[in-house]
């Protein structure tokens, strides 16, 4: 009976993993903007954008937010952008991997430090490029993990597996994990 609980336990974690990976919206230099003298370096530092996620730059009209290639941010290269925002609030969803370069595209203010780069990762969420190889990596560490449980148990907990990896990448590892934890847990306790 006690493993009801379990089971519950475990969905619960599931969808609050599924919450946790909801997109979020983060402000380029919080307080202070888009600006020059603010070190953009440091303020995306420790932060992990995701797909789906947004920059909202907040800034008076003397600057613009320029998304630009990784050459002309590395070099500070003005009016080759490829795409130009001067609004005064520019919200930028993030939509693909990889690295994003965003400078200012007045004259002298990218070398002033108005230059952000930013790496984003997949997201959590569904995706329409699944990724195989999380499965199979899930799979050994629920055995190599298990093989202390009872074989019934490793097999219920594994059937598990496919459906949490069809709906994140990361989350479903650390569910997986609680959920054998809470397994243990039950097997000596109860
Ligand atoms: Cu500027």
């Amino acid at each position: 009976m006690a493993t009801y609980g379990v089971v519950v336990v475990c969905l619960m974690v599931v969808l609050s993993n599924v919450s946790f990976g909801s997109a979020k919206d983060y402000t380029v230099g919080d307080t202070a903007g888009w600006a020059l003298s603010v070190d953009y370096t440091k303020w995306a530092k420790g932060k992990t954008f995701k797909v789906g996620d947004s920059l909202v730059f907040n800034y008076d009209t003397s600057h613009t937010v320029d998304l630009v290639s990784s050459s002309d941010y590395t070099t500070c290269t003005i009016g080759n952008s490829i795409a130009s925002y001067n609004s005064g609030t520019t919200t930028i969803a993030l939509n693909t991997t990889g690295s994003h370069y965003y400078i200012c595209g007045i004259m002298g203010h990218c070398s002033g430090g108005m230059k952000l780069r930013i790496k984003v990762t997949s997201d959590g969420s569904p995706s329409p490029s699944p990724t195989p190889s999380s499965i199979p990596a899930d799979s050994p560490t629920t055995t190599s993990l298990g093989t202390a449980l009872p074989p019934p148990t490793v097999a219920g907990t594994t059937s598990n597996v496919p459906v949490e990896s069809s709906s994140a990448t990361i989350s479903p590892l650390v569910a997986v994990v609680f959920c054998l934890v809470a397994f243990m847990f039950e097997l000596i306790h109860g």
